[in-house]
C-alpha cells in the first residue's frame, strides 16, 4: 500500500488497535464486529476463472532487445497494472532467507514482537496501518513495516534482532530489489517514449519501505478481510507471497480475480504515483488480501517512491492533450496517504483534475 516517508519528518500515523494474531489465537466463536465486513457478500470473485495477470520474463529484456516482451510489459502496465516477473535477477537464496526470517519473527511471543511496536503517531514498526478513527472497520492482519532504503533513513531500533539473521536478510533483500526496480523503470521509460534514464533518475535514492504482512486464519474467513481494497500510493510495488497460501485478489472490471503466484516470481504492480506521472497511461489497480479459514498467510510488499525532492504530477513529456492530475510535493502527498483510511482508489480521485 505504499507508506514510505522520510523518517526525519513527522507525518502522523495510525491509531493503536488490538493485535490480530493474539485475537485469532483465542479461537473466538464470535468475531468482534469491527472486523465483520457485510459488503463482502455482494462481491463477485472469479474463483475458477483462467483469467490471470501477464507474466513478464526479465531475462528477455535486460540483455536482449526483445520487442515482443517489451510490448507485453507495456500492455501489462497499461491494461492490468499488475504482472508476475520471472527471471528477475533476485537470487532465490536471498528471497528464501527473507521468507524464513519473517516467518520466525511472527512466531515469537507477542511481548517479544511488541519490542518493535509502532510508536504513537508513526507508521513504522509492528502493528497496523491506516486506522484513523475509533469506529473504522479493521483488517484481519498485523504487519511489520520498516523503511529500508536508502540506508540513511532506517530506524534500526525497529529492525528485529530475533531471528539473529533478520537484519542481514532484510538488508540484502532490500538492496537487491533496488536493482530490479531500476531495471523496470528503465524499461518502462523506454515504453512510455521517455529518455531511458528519466524514471530511474527520479527513483534513484528514492524511498523503499517494506511491509511484511501476517494474516492469521479465521474460521469465518468470508466475513473478514486481511487487507482492505486499495491501490498502492507509491510508484512501484514488488511483492512476494511467503508461504503457499493464496489470498491476493485484484479488481478487474469490477470483479475480483485471485492471483496464483508462480514459484520464484515477483508480483509487480503500478502504484498511484506512477499512474499520475504517466498522466494515466499506466494504471494503479485496486487489490486486497483475503483470509484463509485454516492457514496463516504471509506476504512481503516492497514499496518504491521517488526521492523526496520530486514533485508528484504528470511528467511534462507525457501530457499530450490534457493534464489529468494535480501536481503537489511528495511530502504533501505522503501526509495525505498516511492520514487516510484505505478506501480503494479514493486518494487518486482527489488528485484528478
Ligand atoms: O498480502 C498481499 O498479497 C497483498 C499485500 C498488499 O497489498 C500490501 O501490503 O499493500
Amino acid at each position: 500500500m505504499g507508506t514510505e516517508v522520510d523518517s526525519k519528518m513527522d507525518y502522523g500515523g495510525s491509531l493503536p488497535v488490538e493485535n490480530v494474531q493474539a485475537l485469532a489465537s483465542n479461537n473466538l466463536d464470535d468475531i468482534p464486529s469491527r472486523y465483520i465486513r457485510p459488503e463482502l457478500e455482494s462481491d463477485e470473485v472469479l474463483i475458477n476463472s483462467s483469467l490471470q495477470i501477464p507474466v513478464i520474463d526479465m531475462s528477455k529484456l535486460v540483455h536482449n532487445d526483445d520487442y515482443e516482451e517489451l510490448a507485453k510489459l507495456h500492455s501489462a502496465c497499461k491494461d492490468w497494472g499488475f504482472f508476475q516477473l520471472i527471471n528477475h535477477g533476485l537470487s532465490e537464496a536471498v528471497i528464501e532467507k527473507m521468507k524464513i526470517d519473517i516467518q520466525e519473527f511472527f512466531k515469537l511471543p507477542l511481548e517479544e514482537k511488541m519490542a518493535y511496536a509502532q510508536l504513537p503517531n508513526t507508521i513504522e514498526g509492528y502493528g497496523q496501518a491506516f486506522v484513523v478513527s475509533e469506529d473504522q472497520k479493521l483488517d484481519w492482519g498485523d504487519m511489520l513495516f520498516l523503511l529500508s532504503q536508502p540506508a540513511s533513513i532506517r530506524n534500526i531500533n525497529l529492525w528485529p534482532t530475533n531471528p539473529a539473521s533478520f537484519r542481514a536478510s532484510l538488508e540484502e533483500y532490500s538492496r537487491t530489489l533496488e536493482n530490479v526496480k531500476m531495471n523496470l523503470f528503465r524499461l518502462m521509460a523506454k515504453n512510455l517514449g521517455l529518455e531511458s534514464g528519466h524514471l530511474a533518475s527520479l527513483f534513484q535514492d528514492g524511498i523503499q519501505g517494506v511491509r511484511m504482512n501476517y494474516y492469521p486464519p479465521c474460521a469465518q474467513a468470508n466475513k473478514v478481510v486481511g487487507l482492505t481494497k486499495h491501490s498502492d500510493a507509491t510508484g512501484l510495488t514488488l511483492l512476494v507471497q511467503v508461504n503457499q497460501v493464496e489470498g491476493l485478489q485484484i479488481n478487474k472490471n469490477g470483479k475480483w480475480v485471485p492471483i496464483k503466484p508462480l514459484p520464484d516470481a515477483l508480483i509487480v504492480n503500478i502504484g498511484d504515483i506512477m499512474e499520475i506521472m504517466s498522466n494515466g497511461e499506466y494504471k494503479s489497480i485496486e487489490h486486497r488480501a483475503v483470509v484463509n479459514p485454516e492457514k496463516e498467510r504471509l506476504s512481503i510488499a516492497a514499496f518504491h517512491s521517488p526521492n523526496m525532492k520530486t514533485m508528484i504530477g504528470p511528467l511534462t513529456y507525457l501530457v499530450k492533450d490534457k493534464e489529468n492530475y494535480k501536481t503537489i510535493t511528495l511530502e504533501e502527498f505522503v501526509r495525505q496517504v498516511i492520514n487516510s483510511k484505505l478506501d480503494g482508489k479514493s486518494l487518486l480521485t482527489h488528485m484528478k483534475l
